[in-house]
């Protein structure tokens, strides 16, 4: 069901790997001081605070692993890789269990392919440890996974 298309042009991928890779650790140098984390607890908001994931071959690269429970955030997902990759927010343990249902949102590698940018919002209910993997066969094993936190 998942189908991975490996581009022809692995010249080209890797340039676009590069521009990409510069492009956003511009990006994230700018929200890591935009967003660094203050003493005061925080109201809930209205609006989501987004956060700036970055999946490449084989890690995620993301803004921030500490989070509010109650609190929308929108992750903000780029593909900043070669080949296409998948974006799966669980609890911390599920991937083992290969259970839909302990899927808290996620990003289908169909969707998420080499360059595009995917976002999605969720509240977390309850404070614990998560993981955000990639599936795909041999991606989590080679590093495609990243525990985050979220406090009350
Ligand atoms: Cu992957």
């Amino acid at each position: 069901m998942i189908r991975i298309v490996y581009h022809a042009s692995t010249h080209d991928g890797r340039n676009a790997l590069l521009a990409c890779i510069a492009a956003l650790s511009l990006v994230l140098s700018a929200c890591g001081s935009a967003t660094a984390p203050t003493a005061t607890p925080a109201p809930a908001r209205s609006s989501a605070q987004t956060v700036p994931v970055t999946a490449s071959e084989f890690a995620f690269d993301i803004a921030q692993t500490t989070f509010k429970a109650h609190t929308p955030y929108t992750f903000m997902i780029t593909n900043a890789g070669a080949v296409p990759h998948e974006w799966v927010l669980m609890e911390q343990g599920a991937m083992h269990e290969h259970s839909a249902h302990d899927m808290m949102t996620s990003v289908s590698a169909e969707e998420l392919t080499a360059g595009a940018q995917v976002s999605r919002q969720l509240t977390f209910d309850a404070p614990g440890t998560y993981e955000i993997a990639c599936r795909l066969p041999g991606h989590y094993e080679a590093g495609m996974k990243t525990t985050i936190t979220v406090e009350e």
